[in-house]
């Protein structure tokens, strides 16, 4: 028996310009989404996980995965009122698994989520895409931020082409890096000033990548067993990059660190949000051998291709294209399915802005209608494909 992905979109709820029956007509059955309004750190009440769900499930649609319940910094750097911030972590899975959404999606990247610098680079064809210009994120550093010794996290050809861009580079330029680096993107949660930035960064001062990884740690021995005991399942997202960035540690970017995630006690309700796009980004991410080994524990699809060039530029390509081979990773998908006989909930992360959408105000850029309806068309398309033919 084959079984097929549960298909989803993330709506960022009811002020989301993407609706719920858009999602519907763009095929997909399930939803993803968050509580945006409760502040990082709060207990997601009852009532309002209620009536989230209530109004998914009244466009006939299902929340299948909560993405995300953002960690706090104060438990990343395990620093403050952290105890008490973990104790609110454990009290929303429980509430959230006592109205019945039973998968969560979260990320441990310090200070920032996710990071681009261009959120509207215009394809050949006149769609927009997002993409990280490495000489962008290198200048923000060196010349913005002025980060303490940041020259020695970078090439000395990487200094000249980021010198180079921030000597010509217009003012309009260099606000557009700083806010896209700094404000957050969807779903970060979090936006900072310059002087907010520098101060969060101060924070990290002591924490290197061993120690991140050991308050990573610490922090799914208390909510692993909360979210066993509840039937949930977490699903930890990768770095977005994968590599650190201004100096901040990143401890979830390779296979090594999804092995000691795992650690010694397996356990499945400790688990990934598989995303191609930012696992993808490394060459040295074998994306077809990852779902191989760690198949077992994958809750949660993001698929999405990004292509990347020698100067460590990416850019969000067609869900197709880059350097994602897409159909290989969709059948190595359909296969663990098939040994677990259970539909994965994917979503097709990102999109191109395109068509009407480009014609609209974007509130959240990545999330267009119609660039996700069209990734998702593809997706499914080569699902169908691979189950017709006998692949699967
Ligand atoms: C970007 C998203 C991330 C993701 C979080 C998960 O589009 O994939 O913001 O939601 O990192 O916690």
């Amino acid at each position: 028996m084959t079984f097929r992905m549960k298909q989803t979109m993330r709506w960022y709820g009811p002020k989301d310009p993407v609706s719920l029956a858009y999602i519907s007509q763009a095929g997909a059955t399930g939803i993803v989404s968050a509580l945006h309004q409760i502040p990082n750190g709060e207990v997601w009440p009852l009532e309002e996980i209620k009536n989230r769900k209530s109004l998914i499930e009244s466009a006939g649609l299902s929340w299948d995965v909560v993405e995300s319940v953002p960690v706090h910094e104060k438990i990343k750097t395990r620093s403050g009122n952290f105890r008490e911030l973990i104790e609110n972590y454990k009290q929303s899975i429980k509430n959230l698994a006592t109205e019945g959404v039973f998968r969560i999606c979260y990320n441990f990247m310090p200070i920032l989520d996710w990071t681009r610098t261009e959120l509207a680079h215009t394809l050949p064809n006149g769609a927009k895409a997002l993409r990280f210009v490495k000489k962008e994120v290198t200048a923000f550093d060196l010349y913005i931020l002025q980060r303490e010794e940041a020259e020695k996290d970078y090439s000395p050809e990487e200094i000249h082409a980021a010198k180079n861009f921030f000597e010509n580079a217009s003012k309009a330029d260099i606000q557009r890096v700083q806010d896209n680096i700094l404000k957050g993107l969807p779903g970060s949660e979090e936006g900072y000033t310059l002087e907010q930035f520098k101060a969060a960064l101060a924070t990290y001062k002591e924490i290197g990548r061993e120690q991140l990884a050991e308050n990573l740690r610490l922090f799914l021995e208390e909510i692993i067993p909360v979210a066993q005991e509840n039937g949930v399942f977490m699903a930890i997202h990768p770095d977005d990059p994968p590599f650190d960035i201004f100096g901040l540690p990143r401890v979830v970017s390779t296979a090594a660190d999804m092995k000691r995630i795992i650690g010694d006690n397996d356990n499945r309700h400790n688990g990934f949000t598989f995303c191609t796009g930012s696992y993808g980004v490394r060459e040295d991410n074998d994306l077809i051998a990852m779902v191989r080994e760690f198949g077992r524990y994958i809750h949660f699809i993001h698929l999405r291709s990004t292509r990347r060039d020698q100067e460590g530029n990416f850019f969000e390509d067609n869900h197709l294209d880059g350097n994602v081979l897409m159909e290989a990773v969709i059948a190595e998908i359909l296969k663990i399915q098939k040994q677990r006989k259970v539909s994965i909930p994917m979503r097709p992360d990102h999109g191109h802005q395109m068509l009407d959408d480009l014609d609209k105000p974007i509130i959240n850029p990545g999330y267009t209608a119609i660039g996700r309806l069209k990734g998702l068309a593809e997706i499914r398309g080569v699902e169908a494909g691979l189950i017709w033919a006998g692949i699967v």
